[in-house]
């Protein structure tokens, strides 16, 4: 006859195995494995926040989720990288809100020029419900949008002249983002836009294809384009917010679990981002004077007269929401 003592102190036994099975081999389940796409290099910004996501969910999910970035476009064009995200063949992807609205148009509404007051005016409305209302929206056009990231604001440099009003755009070929309403918008302002990849646009400056482009001072020093395009003047016309998103089809296929560990992960790197980027702004303002960039400060208000023909157009398409920004207070 067995005793009871001694049928309970095997089943705490077998209990206490199983438990350091469980903990000691808590990676033997099935891994989920994504790929995160960033066109900028390691080091910048954008792409340690998506290392920290990665990070991140590792961690939380005990090892299970295996989140390997590929930086530097090494999965393409911003374009492509977006195409491939669509059809779930790049999982998670950092890109800026212009190029997306090509995909949904609404998107375009964070492009618009000078439609945040501020920094503190976009962070309340990426942060509200409208940011929470266009990210879940991307799921109509195949991704979620997981986190925004910041970018500050976009201004325009070029090789020949200080543009200290869109009058000095005149017969300049400015480079754009591949987004209709950016090539409007500089087109509107008095410059020739010329659509190309992030990517060819250092070659482009250097050979004379273009005369000049526009991006925050970040971009503007880690691509090099400050040495062959010496001219910056910070008219900031569009404070153009970056976001990470998720394949839909991705997705769908995780378990709640991995969701919430994933959307957990991207909302963590956000403040890792927001810290970075203005560390990073201020180091590349610093580099760029000291390489003898002229920096030139220009009165907004021509530029935001300029571009008012922006908004009559997509004013049109989707002033509802223009409203609506403007609005948050
Ligand atoms: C940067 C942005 C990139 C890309 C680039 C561009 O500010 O972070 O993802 O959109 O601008 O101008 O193509």
């Amino acid at each position: 006859m067995i005793k009871p003592a001694t049928v309970i102190r095997v089943i705490v036994f077998i209990l206490l195995l199983a438990a350091a099975a469980w903990f000691s081999f808590p990676h033997t389940g099935e891994k989920t494995v994504l790929k995160a796409a960033d066109d900028h290099p390691p080091g910048y910004p954008t792409t340690e926040g998506l290392y920290h996501m990665a990070k991140r969910a590792k961690e939380l999910s005990g090892g299970k989720i295996d989140i390997t970035v590929y930086p530097s476009a090494q999965l393409g064009s911003e374009k492509e990288t977006l195409e491939n995200t669509r059809m779930g063949v790049i999982d998670i992807n950092r890109v800026s809100c212009a190029p997306i609205s090509e995909f949904m148009e609404e998107m375009g509404a964070f492009s618009m020029p000078y439609i945040f007051r501020d920094e503190e005016h976009e962070w309340k409305v990426l942060d509200g419900e409208i940011g929470d209302r266009l990210a879940a929206k991307l799921g109509e056009v195949g991704m979620i949008g997981l986190a925004y990231y910041d970018s500050g604001a976009r201004s325009f440099y070029n090789n020949t002249r200080p543009i200290n009003s869109p009058a000095d755009l005149v017969g300049l070929k400015i480079r754009t983002q591949k987004s209709e309403i950016m090539i409007n918008l500089v087109e509107t302002l008095g410059a020739s836009a010329v659509p190309m990849a992030f990517e060819e646009v250092y070659s482009a400056l250097q050979t004379g294809v273009l005369e000049g482009a526009e991006n925050n001072p970040p971009s503007y020093d880690s691509t090099g384009h400050y040495e062959v395009a010496k001219f910056y003047s910070l008219d900031e016309h569009s404070r153009i917010p970056e976001i990470v998103v998720i394949s839909k089809k991705t997705w769908d296929g995780l378990s709640r679990k991995d969701q919430l560990i994933i959307r957990r992960a991207a909302k963590e790197s956000e403040e890792v981002q927001k810290r970075l980027w203005k560390e990073y702004e201020q180091k590349s303002m610093k580099k760029v004077k000291e390489a003898g960039c002229k920096i030139n400060y220009p009165d907004k208000t021509a530029f935001l007269e300029g571009a008012k023909p922006i908004y009559d157009k997509y004013g049109r398409r989707f002033g509802e929401l223009i409203r609506e920004i403007q609005a948050v207070k």
